[in-house]
C-alpha cells in the first residue's frame, strides 16, 4: 500500500486534528490513514499460545512483529500475553487499546507505520501473581518467552550461575506461589504443570545473554533444586531452553515518539515502539511441546545458535557499549551523534574487527560485510538511541560483550588495547561524574557499589582499575590477569588525561589484524 503524497497527509492530519481524542483500538481500526498497516486479521479469533515476560519495547518491535505477520498468514492459537513483573505502565497504556499499538520504522527514506495485533492481553505479575502463575501452567501455553533484562535473570553475569543471594530468589523461595522473580514465576508455574500432568511449556529467552537458553535452564534448574531437588530434576530432564540470537535496534519510547506517531495516526497511542528496518531472528529448533511456523516471518532455524550470538554480542553489542561510555562521556546524547565523529566510528570499527578474530562462522559467512552494515545502522539519524540507555547495566553486559573476546584474543596472544579503552571508558562511567564534574546517572543493579569502589580508588587510574577488576561478578578470575590489567589500567590512565573525545582520537588499529 503505497504511502499518500504529502498534500494528501497533511489534509489527513488536519481533518484528523479535531478527532485528537480519538484513541487507537479495535473499534477505530478503521479510521486509520489508508497508509497505516493494521492486523489483516481477525483478532477475535486468535487464541493465545505465548505468555511474553517483559512486555517492553523490544518485544514488541520484534518478536511480536513476526507473531503478527504469522497471524496475518493464518496461524490462530499464537497469540501473545503480555506480562510485566515490575510495573504497570505498559498494562496501563494498551488496555485501553484492545493491546493494539504502532511499531514506527525509522530510516532515512521515512517512517512506515504498522498497527501490531499479536498482544491480545497483558497481565501485571505484582498485582495478581496467581492469574500469571494459572497463564502460564494452562495447557494452551506452549512457550513462555523472556526480555526480562541481562539483570532479570537473577544470575551471576561473569558465571551465569543462579545467585541465590538475591533478594527477588530469597523472597521466591521463601513465598513460591507469590514470587517476584522471572525464574520464580516460570519455576511456579511449571511445578504447577507437573503436579497435573501437564507438559511443560518451552522457555525462549529473547535477551542479550551468551548461550541464553542454556543460561535460563540452569538457573531454573538451580532455583528449582532450591525448592525440590525432584523438581530440580524434573525441570533439567523435561524442560526445552532453545537459544537465540535477536537483534533490532528499539530506543526507549520518548513523549516526541508517541505525539509524532499519534499526529500521524490522526488517534492517541499512549505506547508506540520505533525502531529500525532490520530485524534478525536467529533460534535454536528445540520445542517439544509445538513452536509457530517462525520460518514464514523470516525467522531462521538452526541446531546451534552459538556462532550467530557470538557474532552479534561480540561486534554489535561490544561496539554499542563501547560508543555509550567513551560517546556519552565525549558530550554525545546519541548513537547516531556519536557516528557523525569519524574518530568514534572508526573505532567503533576497530572493536568490530579486533572480535571478529574471536569467531568461528560458518563458511562464507561476511563478516566485513556485517560491520559495514552495523555502522550504518548506528548511523540511522532517524533513531534516537541515547548513549545513556546503553550505558544502563554494564555490569551485567561486559562479561559478553567485551571481556569473553579479550580472553580469546589474549589466548591467541594479540592486543586487546581497543577493548581495554571501551572497558576504561565503563570504569570511567561509573565513577558517577563526567568530564565537567557533572554527575552521571548510573543505571546499574551494583551501581553503589562501583560508587563506592570509586571513592575510595579516587580520580587515579592506577587506584581505579585494579579496584574496579577485583568486582568479581563482572570480572571473575580474568580481572586477575596481569596482561588485562597492564592492558586496562594504561587505558584509563590516557582517558583521565586525554578525555574521551582525545582518547578515541588518539586510538590506533590493532596491528595484528588476521
Ligand atoms: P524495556 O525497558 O522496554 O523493557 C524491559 C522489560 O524488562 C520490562 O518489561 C521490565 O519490566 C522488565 N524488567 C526489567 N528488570 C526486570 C527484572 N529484574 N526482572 C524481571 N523483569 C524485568 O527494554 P527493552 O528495550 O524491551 O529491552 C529489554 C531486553 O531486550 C534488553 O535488556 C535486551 O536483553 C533485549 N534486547 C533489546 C534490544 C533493544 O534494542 N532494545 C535489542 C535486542 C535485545
Ligand atoms: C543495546 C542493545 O541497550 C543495549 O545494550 O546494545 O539493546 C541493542 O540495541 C540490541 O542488542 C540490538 O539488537
Amino acid at each position: 500500500m503505497g504511502a499518500p503524497c504529502q498534500a494528501e497527509r497533511r489534509k489527513f492530519r488536519h481533518s484528523n486534528r479535531k478527532e485528537a481524542d480519538l484513541r487507537l483500538s479495535n473499534a477505530s481500526l478503521d479510521r486509520l490513514p489508508g497508509h497505516v498497516r493494521r492486523p489483516g486479521y481477525d483478532r477475535s479469533r486468535v487464541a493465545s499460545g505465548i505468555v511474553h515476560l517483559g512486555i517492553g519495547a523490544f518485544h514488541r518491535a520484534h518478536q511480536a512483529v513476526v507473531i503478527d505477520d504469522l497471524l496475518t498468514a493464518g496461524a490462530t492459537d499464537w497469540g501473545i500475553v503480555g506480562a510485566s513483573l515490575r510495573s504497570s505502565d505498559t498494562q496501563d497504556a494498551l488496555a485501553p487499546q484492545d493491546c493494539l499499538y504502532t511499531v514506527a520504522i525509522r530510516s532515512g527514506a521515512g517512517t512506515e507505520h504498522r498497527i501490531i495485533g499479536s498482544v491480545l492481553q497483558t497481565e501485571v505479575a505484582r498485582s495478581n501473581p496467581a492469574q500469571l502463575i494459572a497463564r502460564m501452567a494452562d495447557p494452551a501455553t506452549r512457550i513462555v518467552s523472556l526480555t526480562i533484562t541481562e539483570k532479570g535473570y537473577c544470575h551471576t553475569p561473569q558465571t551465569g550461575e543462579l545467585d541465590s543471594n538475591h533478594p527477588d530468589i530469597v523472597h521466591d523461595l521463601a513465598n513460591p506461589d507469590a514470587p517476584r522473580s522471572a525464574p520464580g514465576f516460570i519455576v511456579a508455574a511449571l511445578a504447577r504443570r507437573r503436579a497435573a500432568g501437564v507438559a511443560p511449556f518451552t522457555v525462549l529467552s529473547c535477551d542479550n545473554l551468551s548461550a541464553n537458553g542454556h543460561t535460563v535452564k540452569r538457573i531454573l534448574m538451580q532455583f528449582a533444586h532450591l525448592r525440590s531437588p525432584e523438581l530440580g530434576t524434573w525441570i533439567a530432564d523435561r524442560v526445552a531452553c532453545p537459544s537465540t540470537m535477536v537483534d533490532r535496534i528499539v530506543p526507549e519510547t520518548t513523549d516526541a515518539d508517541r505525539a509524532a506517531v499519534s499526529s500521524e495516526l490522526g488517534m492517541t497511542d499512549a505506547w508506540p515502539v520505533i525502531t529500525e528496518p532490520f530485524t534478525q531472528w536467529i533460534v535454536e529448533d528445540n520445542f517439544p511441546g509445538g513452536r509457530p511456523d517462525f520460518a514464514r516471518a523470516g525467522v531462521q532455524l538452526v541446531a546451534d545458535v552459538t556462532p550467530f550470538e557470538h557474532m552479534k554480542l561480540r561486534l554489535l553489542n561490544a561496539s554499542h557499549s563501547a560508543l555509550a561510555y567513551l560517546g556519552y562521556l565525549a558530550g554525545y546524547e546519541t548513537i547516531a551523534e556519536t557516528m557523525t565523529d569519524d574518530r568514534f566510528a572508526a573505532f567503533a570499527h576497530g572493536v568490530m574487527n579486533d572480535a571478529a578474530v574471536t569467531l568461528s562462522m560458518p563458511e562464507g559467512t561476511d563478516l566485513a560485510g556485517y560491520s559495514a552494515s552495523l555502522l550504518e545502522r548506528f548511523a540511522n539519524p532517524a533513531l534516537r538511541h541515547r548513549t545513556w540507555q546503553i550505558a544502563m547495566d554494564g555490569s551485567q553486559k561486559l562479561p559478553q560483550r567485551l571481556l569473553g573476546t579479550m580472553q580469546d584474543r589474549l589466548r591467541q596472544g594479540l592486543p586487546v588495547d581497543t577493548h581495554a579503552l571501551a572497558v576504561a571508558g565503563w570504569m570511567r562511567y561509573v565513577t558517577g561524574s563526567d568530564e565537567k564534574g557533572q554527575a552521571i546517572d548510573v543505571r546499574d543493579p551494583i551501581a553503589a557499589e562501583l560508587a563506592a569502589i570509586a571513592k575510595i580508588a579516587g580520580p587515579v587510574a592506577e587506584r581505579l582499575a585494579p579496584a574496579l577488576l577485583d568486582v568479581r561478578t563482572v570480572f571473575g578470575e580474568f580481572g586477575n590477569d596481569p596482561r588485562l590489567r597492564s592492558a586496562v589500567t594504561h587505558a584509563l590512565a590516557r582517558l583521565c588525561e586525554l578525555g574521551a573525545r582525545q582518547a578515541v582520537q588518539a586510538w590506533r588499529p590493532s596491528l595484528h589484524q588476521v
